[in-house]
């Protein structure tokens, strides 16, 4: 595997993933794609414009790189799939599809993100197993257990070698979070460090399962590297790193910015959402599969972060 396709490539997870990739592969062997340009497209390229639902398009870039590898992030989230349900169809089911055609007809590997948001109300919240009830209440938590499924049977119906993991909220510096419900757990570090204050959208108490951007990066190149004699679970590994609160997130941040002050504003969709998810998934499959480890918990990411923003400033 030396031949990467990226989709969503400018994204949280997407602009990060990347670079990990290029440094393993090779700057050229990784294309970089999306329906956004990103910040500096020549100094982020290889670069080309794609958009995943149009076919003739996602075969053809594929095709042209001669890629035996597809990192498939473009997506829309959680909040923003809420205001756009029909787009959210759309790019996450149409794009996924598209995706696992081309794979499925020039033998590629894929590799597409779920999420804890493929779980809903009545899922056991704490701990949320490997296999348990998943009946989300989001559109984009549908179209995520439907991709789960639908790789699933890419696999097992046409041999494609699809893989993917149950991502938590990811925390990171380099480029801002597109939409979701987590969200939060990323501007409370860029407003500490801006402002010495956060407004947060949740509640003081919602626990949700989150992971440092490093961890998850290594995580899924990982999973994408192991033999595959070892997996059960190809598509849908629970993965997460920590439980965090806004709470305890602000106590974590108060130990490097001791003035920092958070308030709450409650947005009530949003809020929905987070209570609709786990309060914390076991991740042990992924752990007894392939080897999963988290490196970050809270303190250490805290710390990081903050070094890295204010570094930027
Ligand atoms: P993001 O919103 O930051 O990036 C998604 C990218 O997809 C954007 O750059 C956007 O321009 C692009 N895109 C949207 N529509 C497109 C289309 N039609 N064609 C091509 N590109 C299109 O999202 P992210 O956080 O980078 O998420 C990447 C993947 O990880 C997604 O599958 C997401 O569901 C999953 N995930 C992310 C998180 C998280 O906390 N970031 C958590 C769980 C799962
Ligand atoms: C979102 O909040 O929508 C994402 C996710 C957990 O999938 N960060």
């Amino acid at each position: 595997m030396n031949r990467i396709v990226v989709t969503g490539a400018a994204g949280q997870v997407g602009s990060e993933m990347v670079e990990a990739l290029r440094d393993r592969y090779g700057r050229d062997a990784v294309l970089a794609t999306d329906i956004r340009e990103p910040g500096d497209p020549g100094e982020f390229g290889p670069f080309r414009p794609l958009d995943v639902t149009n076919p003739h398009a996602v075969a053809e870039v594929v095709r042209s790189h001669a890629a035996d590898c597809v990192y498939h992030l473009a997506a829309i989230l959680s909040a923003r799939g809420e205001s756009a349900p029909q787009q959210a169809w759309a790019v996450n089911m149409g794009g996924l599809y598209n995706v696992l055609e081309v794979a499925r007809r020039e033998g590629c590997s894929v590799f597409t993100p779920s999420s804890i948001a493929a779980f809903g109300p009545s899922t056991p919240a704490d701990p949320t197993p490997q296999d348990t009830i998943q009946r989300p209440n989001t559109v984009y938590g549908v179209t995520k257990v439907a991709g789960e499924l639908l790789s699933d049977y890419y696999h097992e119906r046409f041999g494609v070698d699809a893989r993917g993991v149950r991502y938590p909220g990811l925390i990171s510096y380099l480029t801002p979070p597109g939409g979701g419900t987590t969200d939060f757990a990323v501007e409370i570090y860029y407003e500490a460090v801006a402002h010495g204050r956060y407004t947060c959208f949740l509640g003081p108490e919602t626990q949700l399962d989150m992971m440092y951007m490093p961890d998850a990066i290594r995580g899924s190149i990982e999973l994408m590297e192991v033999d595959p004699e070892s997996l059960h679970h190809r598509n849908a590994f629970n993965m997460t790193a920590m439980q965090v609160t806004p709470e305890s997130l602000a106590a974590a941040i108060r130990e490097h910015i001791p003035e920092f002050t958070i308030e709450y504003d409650v947005d009530p969709v949003r809020q929905a959402i987070a209570d609709s998810w786990p309060r914390r998934i076991d991740d042990s499959a992924a752990r007894d599969e392939w080897g999963w480890k988290p490196e970050y918990d809270l303190a250490a990411m805290t710390a990081d972060m903050i070094a890295h923003l204010r570094a930027r400033r």
